[in-house]
């Protein structure tokens, strides 16, 4: 049976990392974590030199480079057929990333750049994957209250705005990705409206990515401590699996890819 979805592994290289507390930020631990995460059947790495989880700190443009290119660069020799993905909102960034061997742009700012149309630009240039994702508000403040009138067509208008912007760029839609960007200036009513709905968002004709792993949203519903999330995780993960969602942002690689794989197989034979 042919596997119809992606697993991309979170390799954070962030001294203030949410979920592994930085504990990979070293060159090396970083790629003994990727290769974990390839030998447990990542298919993307995505790699990140910014936190952007909710009052993180922002780094400069160098700090940011200094900390993701090596690590790129050594993944990428290593593994010369791997989708690397660069985690970052900055255009420069993802242009030299891009060079160092980066073919994926992770963007939780949807390419929206500094209200320029730079990072639309560079994904352009490089016809490189993108994946463009919801937010509401800044880090700093997008869990301070976030309030949408109905979130999930608010999300989907977003979405029509922001792929209408990098068409008119002549981006190939078929590197489009959307993310509703769950934790990102969201309730966690906003959260599970959105995950029930993913069905409807993958009707936009594009494939979906759903990034839940470990998220604050399980200790709203569970009432759980970060290491305490994965069963919370693995049953997102199923649930939009199967509503169409393609591919799946995790730390766990492992339990995601075996409870996918094992949702994949029983589909098949349900249809035979
Ligand atoms: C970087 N990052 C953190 N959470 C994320 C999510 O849910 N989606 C995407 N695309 N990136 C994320």
């Amino acid at each position: 049976m042919v596997k119809d979805f992606k697993i991309m592994g979170v390799l954070n290289v962030t001294p203030d990392s949410f979920s592994d507390g930085g504990q990979f930020n070293q060159l090396d631990a970083a790629l003994v974590q990727a290769e974990e995460m390839i030998a447990a059947g990542a298919d993307i790495i995505d790699i990140g030199g910014e936190s952007t989880r909710p009052g993180a700190a922002l780094v400069s443009i160098d700090e940011e480079l200094s900390r993701v290119i090596p690590v790129i660069k050594a993944l990428r020799q290593a593994h010369p057929d791997l989708t690397i993905s660069i985690d970052t909102s900055k255009a420069e960034v993802m242009d030299v990333a891009i060079h160092a061997g980066a073919n994926f742009i992770n963007d939780v700012n949807a390419l929206e750049g500094h209200g320029d149309d730079d990072a639309i630009e560079v994904a352009v240039k490089h016809d490189v994957d993108v994946c463009l994702m919801h937010k509401k508000g800044l880090p700093e403040n997008m869990q301070d209250n976030p309030e949408y009138d109905d979130v999930v067509q608010t999300v989907l208008d977003y979405f029509e705005q922001r792929v209408e912007a990098c068409l008119s760029y002549g981006m190939d839609p078929d590197r489009i990705i959307l993310d509703p960007g769950i934790g990102f200036g969201k309730t966690l009513e906003h959260n599970l409206q959105l995950l029930r709905n993913t069905a409807t968002i993958k009707q936009m004709g594009f494939p979906v990515l759903i990034g839940v792993s470990r998220k604050s949203m399980f200790g709203d519903l569970l009432n759980r401590n970060v290491d305490e999330r994965l069963p919370g995780s693995l049953a997102v993960a199923q649930f939009c699996y199967l509503q169409g969602a393609d591919i799946f942002r995790v730390h766990d690689v492992q339990a995601t890819h075996d409870v996918l794989t094992t949702s994949h197989h029983l589909i098949g034979m349900n249809n035979e």
